[in-house]
C-alpha cells in the first residue's frame, strides 16, 4: 500500500466515551449524564461516570499512542467541562485538562486534532430547549471562539461537530440517543441549528486568522439500490437524501436538497436569511466517518426500506463492506469537491476476550487492513484523502450499548483500568513502522 509521506495516521476518541471524572473539577452535567441515568436508555444502566478514567490516565494513553507511532490524535472537548451551564464564565480547571493533554501530545510528537462537539451538550442548555432552539447555536459560537483563543494553533485540526445527523436524528428524531426526544419533523430543526452552529463557529475561527485547519465531520453511508428498477433507484436516492445529502448540500452548495419536499416544509420555519451563507462558509477539509453501507429497496408506497446485511457483520450488526469507503469518497469528491478529505473514524466492534494477557482480534485487523487498502486505492485514483483515524484508541462507552461493544485497538479492563494493546493495535503499529515516512 502506498501513501504520501505527509498522510496523517491517527486514532480517535470522544470525551464522554473515555474521560470519566464526571463530577470533578467543576464539570457540569451533560445530556448523556442525564440520559444514561434514565432507566432503559443504556444497556445495563451503564454511564460515563468513570469510563476509561482518561481524565486521570491521559499520560498513559498518550504514551500508548506514541508507542503505536501515530501522527495525530483526534479527541473531543467536553463543553460542560468548559462551561458547566453552557454559557457564562470559563471553568479554568476544565480547560486546564485540555491544555495538559495538548501539551503532552505535542511533547510526544503527536498532533492534537480537537472536535468541539461530540454529543455532550450541557444539560442546562437542553433544559432551555437544546438544539431545537436557535440560541444554542449562538452559545456554541461563544464556546468555540473561546476554545480557538485558548488553544489556538496548538491544535492542528479543529472539527466543529461530529456527526450532526446522529445528534439531530438519534437525539431528537427517534430518541435512541440523548436527549431522547422523538419527533421526526423537529429533528430537522435540530439539524438546522447544528449546521448553523457549525457556520457560526467557522465565522469565529476565520476572524482569528489561525494557521491550523478547520472542518466538520459527517457520518456518511453509501446507499445502494437493491436492483436496477426505477423504484429501487428512487428509494436509494431518498435514503441518500436523508443520510447524506441533507448535510452535504447545505455545507457545500448552500441549500437543502430540493427533491425532498416534506423535509423542506418541516425545516422552513427555522431558516432565517443569511443562514446558508454561514453554513456554507469555506472549510479546510471534510471529515468522513465510514463504517458500513446500506442496500435499500422501494417499500411500494413511495418510501424505502433497508435490506438485511448482505455479508459478514461486526458486533454492531453492521455489514463489513470496504468497497463502500471507496465508492463513497469518490462520489463525495466528484459531487462536492475539490475539498481535502479525512477519514476521521473507521473501525469495528468485536466481542474481545483476554487470553493469557493477550487479545487476539483477527477480524478487527482484517477490517482495518481492508479499509486501509481502499484508502490507498482512493489516493491512486486522485481523491485528495489526507489522513485516516482509527476508531477507536480505547474500548469505551459505546452510547446506548454502554460498555458492551468494544471498538478499541487497545483493550480496557473497566474494573482495573488496565490497558492491553490488542493484536490489531500491534498490527497498526507495525504497519506504521513499515511505511516510508518523511
Ligand atoms: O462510538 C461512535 C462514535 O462516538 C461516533 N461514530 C460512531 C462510533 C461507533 O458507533
Amino acid at each position: 500500500m502506498n501513501f504520501p509521506k505527509d498522510f496523517k495516521w491517527g486514532t480517535a476518541t470522544a470525551s464522554y466515551q473515555i474521560e470519566g471524572a464526571a463530577h470533578e473539577d467543576g464539570r457540569g452535567e451533560s445530556i448523556w449524564d442525564r440520559f444514561s441515568r434514565t432507566p432503559g436508555k443504556v444497556l445495563n444502566g451503564h454511564t460515563g461516570d468513570v469510563a476509561c478514567n482518561h481524565y486521570h490516565l491521559y499520560k498513559e494513553d498518550v504514551a500508548i499512542m506514541k508507542e503505536l507511532g501515530v501522527d495525530s490524535y483526534r479527541f473531543s472537548i467536553a463543553w460542560p467541562r468548559i462551561y458547566p451551564n453552557g454559557t457564562g464564565q470559563i471553568n479554568r480547571k476544565g480547560l486546564d485538562f485540555y491544555k495538559r493533554l495538548v501539551e503532552e501530545l505535542l511533547e510526544s510528537g503527536i498532533e492534537p486534532a480537537a472536535t468541539l462537539y461530540h454529543w455532550d451538550l450541557p444539560q442546562a442548555l437542553e433544559d432551555k430547549g437544546g438544539w431545537l432552539k436557535r440560541d444554542t447555536a449562538r452559545y456554541f459560537q461563544d464556546y468555540a471562539a473561546a476554545m480557538f483563543k485558548e488553544l489556538g494553533d496548538t491544535v492542528k485540526q479543529w472539527i466543529t461537530l461530529n456527526e450532526p445527523w446522529c445528534s439531530a436524528f438519534l437525539g431528537y428524531g427517534n430518541g435512541v440517543h440523548a436527549p431522547g426526544k422523538s419527533d421526526f419533523n423537529s429533528h430537522l430543526h435540530a439539524a438546522h441549528h447544528l449546521l448553523l452552529a457549525h457556520g457560526l463557529a467557522l465565522q469565529a475561527y476565520r476572524e482569528l486568522n489561525l494557521k491550523s485547519e478547520v472542518g466538520i465531520t459527517l457520518n456518511l453511508a453509501p446507499q445502494y439500490p437493491a436492483s436496477d428498477s426505477a423504484q429501487d433507484q428512487a428509494a436509494a436516492r431518498k435514503a441518500d437524501g436523508f443520510q447524506n445529502r441533507w448535510y452535504l448540500d447545505p455545507l457545500f452548495r448552500g441549500f437543502y436538497p430540493q427533491d425532498m419536499p416534506e423535509f423542506l416544509a418541516a425545516v422552513a420555519p427555522v431558516i432565517q436569511p443569511g443562514d446558508f451563507d454561514l453554513i456554507s462558509g469555506a472549510v479546510d477539509f471534510l471529515g468522513i466517518n465510514y463504517y458500513s453501507r446500506s442496500v435499500v429497496r422501494s417499500d411500494g408506497q413511495g418510501g424505502y426500506e433497508a435490506l438485511p446485511p448482505q455479508g459478514p457483520v461486526t458486533h454492531m450488526g453492521w455489514e463489513v463492506y470496504p468497497q463502500g469507503l471507496y465508492d463513497l469518497l469518490v462520489r463525495v469528491h466528484e459531487d462536492y469537491g475539490p475539498i481535502p478529505l479525512y477519514i476521521t473514524e473507521n473501525g469495528a466492534a468485536y466481542p474481545d476476550q483476554v487470553e493469557q494477557g493477550r487479545v487476539h482480534d483477527p477480524e478487527r485487523t482484517a477490517y482495518l487492513q481492508q479499509h486501509f487498502a481502499q484508502a490507498a486505492k482512493l489516493i491512486e485514483a486522485g481523491v485528495p484523502l489526507k489522513g485516516f483515524y482509527v476508531w477507536s484508541l480505547l474500548d469505551n462507552f459505546e452510547w446506548a450499548f454502554g460498555y458492551e461493544r468494544r471498538f478499541g485497538i487497545v483493550y480496557v479492563d473497566f474494573e482495573t483500568q488496565e490497558r492491553i494493546i490488542k493484536d490489531s493495535g500491534r498490527w497498526y503499529q507495525s504497519f506504521l513502522k513499515g511505511l516510508a515516512r518523511g
